[in-house]
């Protein structure tokens, strides 16, 4: 077992260990043996090098040659105008209906011979073509018959960091900020490279740096320095930096008396702000901006919309390129009525006002990265504006990083909701791939679940959610289940078996987590503020942010109804969705009590009764984690001593945590719905006040910015 990187995990999923199968190694050593790669002296190309380098040498065991001779080479690497054989007018042609990040990894008629060749029409696609052409040596893809053509299908797929100036990240539960803010620009450890070649490889090209609950010390002359040097290590992978701009900034830096969009001193405060940002960082990629939600500053502060607030910012970006990002997860400082319907009520009429470099960012669901909520409403409603999709990587609602969750399967739910925006198969996909409309932008973001931890993510399996979410920004049309497979066969084994169980346990481990905390459509139901483990008793403090608000339990049942008879929140989505959530009776029973408030003793579709289902899910919830745990006890031989134990002690404590889940919200529920539990499900090993006195102390990640 190679333990060389004194932690199983920093290595991430390039590995790049031996190929132990003959046959395999033998067919990439042959295609690899003499590579033909001009770099010149420019980062993409040079970071190609280093990684097919690194990579090729780990997996055949032997350094391959790199050079920029053609004459001779086994794989010729390049762009047309880098690799001159590669110049010829039929393979630009391919090349550039690719665009400058898709590549070709086949063989090609070059100078009246067929060769392999790695080509792109821009530099990022050549470094992607490499990092594939790695991964499929990692996965053993047989080299016979190689032809890849691919290109990403949204512009801009983006981790956005939570990451507070002061270290601490918000909602982050792998260690403390991977920037090292203190030390910037100075100091460049080698993980900053590390993490990008993590992007690169999946296909990441963007990264808001800071937290969207912005300090504005972060456009400051002092840290934008420390910004252009992080972008200085980023830029060689195709990674674009992004900062979080709080909108009271003018004001919170003495500049100025307001921040009021109409105030045209505001205006030239952020143009000359943009100004002297893409002088130090002349790719500099923009700004991200949450404004007037959970208390922070905006346009409505002035009694402008969202969209002035927006232009406000996208006006000064513009002559640079930059875009504009604009949150809209907002809901009003004052409880509503739904919280589900705000953002939508407060965008829709926006729709078209935005200028041309605005993206709108919206979260996957209406409420919050809960562990299932339907697609966000406005997917379908805002057909002149360019909308971005917003996953949550970090497990804020998922059980952190103690619980193994693999959420490839939440974000392909996700991606392919059918919207039904202009008709039938508009999915979510579509509709931020800018197929359906748009204004030429797209841009899929992730808030980043990577800390300082030695393993990068404080769960090995926690890197999957990081792989997936890139290779699913880069392609939303790919299965959870085959990005699964390629990153257990790059992160553990390539044994066919192991695989297939590593697989299955991947697979089923959302819906797990959905089972034993808030199934059959629940929501929102965690403990108070810092949001770890269950408390769907809270009542008290602001309505929407308590559990009782969601669930709406009582003796007669339980449900927020969101039907015409409701918040009337199905209205929302397009027809026929509108009538298909509409109804409890056609309702998918997955989201049931999301959109309906029903009786304890509603028949389902089992037969069975809505009380009994309850409970039966969250003990099948619970039963799930400890067949996770079975079958990783199966697969000892197939992961490092390392990986293995810390994998083994983080199902454990998720099996109990899967169990207290279950007996805090049961036992809760049973005492309003005065039922017994029915046949197959443990009742609770204590009393509703047991489970209610506990508080966890010193929960990570609710660190927050000024
Ligand atoms: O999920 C909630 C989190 C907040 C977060 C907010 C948001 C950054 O609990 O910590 O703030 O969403 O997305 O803005």
């Amino acid at each position: 077992m190679r333990r060389s990187d004194g932690c199983g995990g920093y290595r991430l999923w390039l590995r790049y260990d031996p190929i132990d199968d003959p046959a395999t190694r033998r067919d990439y050593a042959r295609l690899t043996r003499r590579i033909c790669l001009p770099t010149g002296s420019s980062g993409a190309p040079m970071a190609a090098r280093a990684e097919l380098e690194r990579g090729l040498e780990g997996l055949l065991g032997e350094a391959p040659r790199i050079s920029e001779e053609a004459r001779g080479a086994t794989l010729l690497a390049g762009t047309p105008d880098s690799c001159p054989p590669l110049g010829n007018a039929e393979l630009r042609a391919e090349l550039e209906a690719l665009g400058p990040e898709g590549y070709i990894l086949g063989r090609r008629l070059v100078a009246g011979r067929r060769r392999w060749v790695l080509a792109s029409a821009g530099e990022a696609g050549l470094l992607y073509g490499a990092f594939r052409l790695l991964r499929m040596a990692q996965t053993r893809v047989p080299t016979s018959g190689l032809e890849v053509r691919d290109r990403p299908s949204v512009k801009l797929r983006m981790l956005d960091h939570w990451d507070n100036l002061d270290g601490t990240v918000e909602r982050g539960y792998a260690g403390s900020s991977i920037w090292d803010w203190h030390r910037l620009p100075g100091y460049l450890p080698e993980r900053y490279r590390d993490y990008a070649r993590a992007n690169a490889s999946v296909g990441i090209n963007a990264a808001a740096l800071t937290n969207v609950n912005a300090d504005p010390l972060a456009l400051s002359t002092e840290y934008i320095e420390k910004t252009a040097a992080l972008a200085g290590v980023l830029r060689p992978y195709g990674i674009r930096v992004f900062l979080t701009a709080r909108f009271s900034a003018p004001l919170d830096s003495g500049a100025l008396a307001t921040a009021d969009p109409r105030a045209p001193e505001v205006a030239a405060w952020w143009a000359s702000k943009a100004e002297e940002i893409y002088r130090c960082i002349p790719d500099f990629g923009g700004f991200l901006v949450k404004a007037n939600s959970e208390g922070q500053p905006g346009p409505q502060d002035y009694g402008r919309s969202h969209a002035e607030g927006a232009n406000l910012l996208a006006a000064a970006l513009a002559p640079h390129g930059g875009t504009l990002i604009w949150r809209a997860f907002v809901y009003s400082a004052r409880a509503s009525e739904d919280r589900a319907k705000q953002a939508y009520e407060e965008f829709v009429p926006l729709d078209g006002s935005f200028l041309p470099n605005v993206l709108v960012q919206v979260k996957n669901g209406p409420i919050d990265f809960q562990p299932r909520e339907p697609f966000h409403p406005l997917f379908s409603a805002m057909p002149r504006t360019a909308l971005a999709l917003e996953f949550q990587i970090t497990q804020e609602y998922l059980g952190f990083a103690s619980h193994l969750a693999y959420l490839g399967t939440l974000f392909e739910e996700v991606l392919r909701a059918d919207t039904f925006r202009g008709g039938p198969g508009a999915t979510v996909a579509k509709v931020i791939g800018g197929s359906q409309g748009g204004q030429g932008l797209s841009c899929v973001a992730g808030v980043s679940n990577v800390g300082a931890s030695l393993d990068w993510c404080g769960h090995h399996f926690a890197q999957a959610n990081w792989y997936a979410f890139g290779r699913l920004a880069w392609d939303p049309s790919l299965a959870a289940a085959d990005i699964a497979e390629e990153w257990a066969r790059m992160s553990f084994t390539n044994d066919d078996g192991a695989v297939h169980r590593i697989v299955a346990m991947m697979m089923g481990s959302r819906e797990a987590v959905v089972g034993y905390m808030t199934p059959l459509g629940l929501i929102h139901i965690m403990g108070w503020d810092h949001h770890y483990g269950p408390g769907p008793w809270i009542s008290e403090g602001r309505p929407d942010w308590t559990s009782a608000y969601f669930h709406r339990a009582a003796g007669d049942g339980i449900g927020f109804e969101r039907g015409p008879l409701g918040s009337a929140a199905v209205d929302q989505y397009a027809p026929p969705l509108r009538e298909l959530f509409g109804s409890a009776d056609s309702c998918p029973e997955e989201l049931l009590l999301y959109f309906h408030r029903v009786p304890w003793d509603r028949p389902m579709r089992s037969g069975r009764t809505l009380w009994n289902e309850l409970c039966l899910a969250y003990q099948r919830g619970v039963g799930a984690v400890a067949a996770m745990r079975d079958a990783w006890e199966g697969l000892a031989g197939f992961a490092d001593a390392v990986r293995f134990e810390e994998v083994r002690e983080l199902l454990a404590i998720q099996e109990a945590e899967a169990l207290w889940w279950k007996d805090a919200c049961l036992s809760y529920f049973a005492s309003l719905s005065k039922r017994p539990y029915p046949e197959g499900v443990r009742a609770p090993a204590h009393g509703l006040e047991y489970y209610k006195a506990l508080k966890p102390q010193y929960v990570p990640g609710i660190g927050r910015t000024r």
